[in-house]
């Protein structure tokens, strides 16, 4: 069985700020976090850009690697890897209208600016993956933009990226909506069929998030399942959600656990995770506003320990009985065993 390497990102264990209220814990500077990582057993950090390297807008190409390579070595102090690097294009003024569909020239080339400084970074992190989750890649405004420059103009950016570096993984993270009305790239299929018409597809892979799929109307499971039949799945960020509504980034399984069970499942069931590193459980989860400082990393604890509950329950699956109500078509039976699986019964 392969071994499962768990990994969140800084933003994971966040202030509790959101739409209707500001921060309400303590900030706490990213060493503090790293120690703590390490210490409840996650193997390695996911990083936006400036995660990695806070004030890279205002530093030389050369001092960005530089800070980057220190920070390489603050990982390595507590035996952590990076996963991936990726360019955080929602949070600059520049990229409010996207950044890789943005309308004018010069936010696109700062959003190409970051695109090549967070390969810089991911290189001196030792890591070649760079993830996107296109998160102003759409429109507010419907007929703000003629959608299908866009969507050319996002796979130009996307061979930019390919073409900058020989060695870079892309991975998009698709995402229907939010914060923008309307995605360009929502689904895997969406993500997948635009790598295919890239310089070099074979580079361009998909990371799923459960909430995005659920919010997408979707089965994260099946959504997992199809990046694994096309030998495209290098990453996944489980959470959960309740319903379409917004991103919520819930403990995983603590809303939908059947659905829960069924990723764990697909993910067991086909060795995700025996390539290693370049295989990992990403837990994007957020606390509730209303977790106290003092205990403010459970959620990500929690979600760890779901997945091995999980896990346990998928390896103990009894494959002989699914096949005899297949054959038959007794589909309330295997359902029923299901349920009765996951309630301990
Ligand atoms: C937000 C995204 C974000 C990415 C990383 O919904 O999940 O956190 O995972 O850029
Ligand atoms: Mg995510």
């Amino acid at each position: 069985m392969a071994t499962f390497r768990f990994t969140v990102g800084p933003w994971n264990v966040h202030e509790g700020t959101e739409t209707f209220g500001p921060g309400i814990r303590p900030t706490i500077p990213l060493e503090e976090k790293l120690k703590t990582f390490a210490e409840i057993g996650l193997d390695g950090v996911q990083f936006h850009d400036d995660d990695a390297v806070p004030d890279m807008n205002n530093m030389s190409e050369k001092a960005i690697i530089d800070y980057a390579t220190d920070l390489k070595a603050t990982l390595d102090k507590y035996g952590l890897f990076a996963e991936f690097v990726a360019p955080r294009l929602w949070f600059d003024a520049r990229t409010n209208d996207g950044g890789f569909t943005a309308s004018r020239k010069e936010d696109y080339d700062f959003a190409i600016w970051r695109a090549k400084r967070s390969i810089d970074i991911a290189k001196a992190l030792g890591t070649n993956k760079i993830q996107l989750w296109l998160a102003r890649e759409g429109t507010l405004c419907a007929e703000g933009k003629n959608p299908v420059e866009k969507i050319i103009q996002l796979r130009d950016a996307i061979n930019t990226i390919l073409e900058y570096d020989p060695n870079v993984l892309v991975l998009i993270e698709p995402k229907p909506n939010e914060p923008i009305d309307r995605s360009y790239c929502g689904t895997a299929g969406h993500a997948l069929g635009l790598g295919a018409y890239t310089v070099d597809p074979g580079r361009v892979g998909v990371c799923i998030e459960s909430a995005h799929s659920v919010l997408a109307g979707l089965d994260p499971a099946n959504d997992m399942a199809y990046a694994l039949a096309l030998d495209k799945l290098w990453g996944v960020h489980l959470n959960d959600q309740n319903g379409m509504k917004y991103d919520q980034d819930k403990t995983f399984g603590v809303d939908n656990l059947r659905a829960a069970f069924n990723q764990v499942k697909v993910l067991y069931e086909n060795n995700f995770g025996d390539r290693g590193k370049f295989e990992c459980v990403g837990l994007d989860v957020k606390a509730m506003r209303t977790q106290p400082a003092e205990d403010c990393y459970r959620h990500i604890q929690n979600s760890k320990r779901i997945f091995e509950l999980l896990l346990e329950k998928a390896t103990r699956f009894d494959y002989k009985l699914q096949a005899e109500c297949v054959k038959t078509h007794n589909f309330e039976r295997l359902e029923m065993y299901v349920m009765e699986l996951l309630m301990g019964v």
